[in-house]
């Protein structure tokens, strides 16, 4: 077994998630047999379904780019894994009375990254498997490792390298890798992997969703080479309620686990040893003088990270996150979280956003808004992504994919939940500009969603003790004209996140100035979604129903949105429902949505919609 494999294995066992959930005496017997079994699940998961956890910061590291065209089979009824067509075996049709259906030669190829359903009119609507294939040339040193590492697929993917299947990974928006330097031979390497995006009814997220299944390879896929013993991760960051005291720790994979490690920030002239030990773990721990990350001053540190056998280096900023009462604080200070909600989609391309420049399109697009803030709905977007928000100076909102409908009930759904999580985390907890991270989207009431993402929460915290932690909840009630907010779960969160249609799913209840909201609880509210649908170009008086689609109706509404935001004490952030138009295959009506979302700000075209201009006054004016 791989080391990387072994230590997240170890990380944190479910039986000790559950058990922090009290259960009442009659249910504890059937709780300890459900866990057992979840236990027994747990492993199976892992032997068969997961991935191995990715290294970190692979742009800091020695790769080689797989990207580009790769052949394809469709496979509309996934048989190629069977033993009638065995697809990954890679074998080529023999004589001239061999059937060429199943061949991956002289058939489609498509482009790594991308969505497959862009790519292809007949895959438009498509939710199957498509397998990839790619051959490449690799001559690797002595006294070198090498891992394939995905930035992700959707959903699930069965990894062949060289005729033999090296493992499979399941969720659609994290990073896995496999370790395959006793695998590779000098010359030519075969690399097939079996997308398949079909919807399941225990999958993260569920069968139903409001956004587009774009499938296949949808992020960069790399080769990542390494020294035998190499720095396989680090947690680096300010610690907990301090500006100067940074605090983590860097993890070495291999077999000289003991090492002289050396931290080195020239900019704050820190030069940092330390040591680390059997298990190939060193503490970090120092103090420094740095000019912390904001908005306004998004600075980042070139850290460089040295051991006796490897070095790596990255851009790192440093920022404290904290909440008061019902303040967050930035660095101390009060803030105002000006934010809009982002799914990861070019409109225009009707595509995934896959590469930098369209994460450019995207975040340049908040930032004209007047964002500080943006929610990366409803999954974690591209690495990249954030990486660039943080250079840009936008907080990161960023969440796992447990959405409404979730089985939280079937017997993998918490395995699968903090393996996702943990994904997530492992990924981007060096990048200061995540201040949160939402545990879920609008889930349904029941005790298996109560003890289910308060269990994550723990965990999360236990992961990274330094962000916030929230989850977005529609669970509010609603008595004549006052709204309260009483979803116990957020007893295990630092922030509320409430999604309210008024206006739209919702009628107002009220004068929207008169409108009181009441909580249960002294924490910080975000208004993490509002918003209602406009057709671009549709026009009717402002005062017409919802069902006019109209730009005027969803300016108005905007305006009576601010209206009763404005009179919320403990409010201290807003996302907008959403940026852009985005695909649907739960909105098909050919009038006005066609197949498409339309709360956009910004329309499928990507022009700027009436409702655009009263979210960025309000920005702006905040900022006087
Ligand atoms: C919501 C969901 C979001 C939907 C949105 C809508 O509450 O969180 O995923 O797209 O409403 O437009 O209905």
């Amino acid at each position: 077994m791989n080391c990387i494999f072994a230590t997240a294995m170890t990380q944190t066992p479910v039986s000790g998630l559950t058990s922090k959930i009290k259960p009442a005496l009659s249910t504890r017997k059937f709780i300890i047999q459900r866990n057992s079994l979840c236990l027994f699940l747990f492993f199976l998961y892992f032997q068969n379904i997961s991935g191995q956890f990715a290294l970190t910061n692979i742009e800091g590291r020695n790769t080689t780019c797989l990207n580009g065209r790769w052949q394809v089979v469709i496979d509309p009824f996934d048989i190629g894994a069977g033993d009638w067509k065995s697809l990954w075996k890679d074998k080529k049709p023999q004589g001239k009375h061999d059937f060429y259906e199943y061949s991956f030669d002289e058939g489609p190829e498509l482009e790594v990254p991308g969505d497959f359903n862009s790519q292809l009119s007949e895959l438009n609507y498509f939710e199957s498997s498509v397998w990839y294939k790619k051959t490449f040339s690799y001559q690797l040193q002595k006294d070198k490792r090498l891992f394939i590492h995905f930035g992700g697929v959707n959903y699930k993917a069965d990894v062949y390298f060289n005729n033999e299947k090296i493992g499979s990974h399941e969720g659609g928006f994290t990073p896995f890798q496999f370790e395959i330097t006793n695998k590779v031979k000098n010359g030519l390497n075969s690399l097939i992997v079996r997308t398949n995006n079909a919807r399941i009814k225990d999958g993260i997220p569920g069968l139903g969703f409001d956004w587009f299944n774009y499938g296949g390879i949808t992020r960069d896929v790399n080769l990542v080479e390494t020294s035998t013993t190499f720095i396989e991760d680090y947690f680096i960051q300010l610690k907990k309620g301090s500006t100067s005291e940074v605090n983590g720790w860097i993890k070495i994979g291999g077999d000289l686990k003991k090492q002289k490690i050396t931290v080195v920030i020239p900019e704050a002239a820190i030069r940092y040893q330390t040591t680390s030990d059997d298990n190939g773990k060193a503490d970090v721990n120092f103090t420094a003088t740095l000019s912390l990350w904001s908005p306004d001053q998004p600075k980042l540190y070139k850290v460089f990270i040295r051991s006796e056998t490897d070095s790596i280096e990255e851009l790192i900023g440093f920022r404290n996150i904290s909440v008061n009462e019902t303040d967050i604080l930035l660095n101390g200070k009060s803030i105002f979280l000006k934010g809009v909600n982002i799914h990861e989609e070019i409109p225009q391309g009707k595509r995934r956003a896959y590469s930098e420049s369209d994460a450019l399109q995207l975040l340049t697009w908040a930032k004209d808004l007047g964002c500080n803030f943006v929610r990366l709905a409803h999954y974690p977007h591209n690495e990249h992504t954030v990486k660039l928000a943080e250079k840009m100076g936008l907080m990161v909102w960023e969440e796992l994919p447990i959405y409404q409908g979730i089985d939280f009930g079937s017997p993998l759904m918490q395995s699968k939940m903090d393996t996702m999580l943990k994904e997530m985390v492992h990924r981007d907890k060096n990048r200061c500009n995540i201040i949160m991270w939402s545990m879920s989207n609008e889930t349904s009431l029941s005790p298996a969603r109560y003890s289910g993402i308060a269990a994550l929460a723990g965990l999360c915290r236990k992961l990274d003790p330094t962000r916030l932690i929230s989850s977005a909840t529609d669970k509010v009630t609603y008595e004549d004209s006052t709204i309260y907010i009483k979803d116990t779960l957020y007893r295990f969160l630092d922030v509320i996140a409430v999604n309210e249609y008024l206006g739209w799913y919702r009628t107002w209840p009220g004068k929207p100035s008169n409108i009181k909201w009441i909580s249960d609880f002294k924490k910080p509210l975000i208004m993490s979604e509002f918003g209602g649908e406009a057709l671009y170009g549709s026009k009717g008086e402002p005062k017409d129903a919802a069902s006019s689609w109209s730009e005027e109706y969803q300016e108005k509404l905007y305006k009576d949105q601010l209206e009763m935001l404005r009179t919320i004490p403990f409010l201290r952030g807003t996302c907008p429902w959403i940026l852009a138009d985005f695909r649907s295959p739960v909105r098909m009506h050919p009038v006005y949505q066609n197949g498409w979302n339309r709360k956009g700000l910004i329309s499928d075209r990507g022009l700027k919609k009436k409702a655009w201009f009263i979210i960025e006054k309000f920005y702006t004016g905040l900022n006087k």
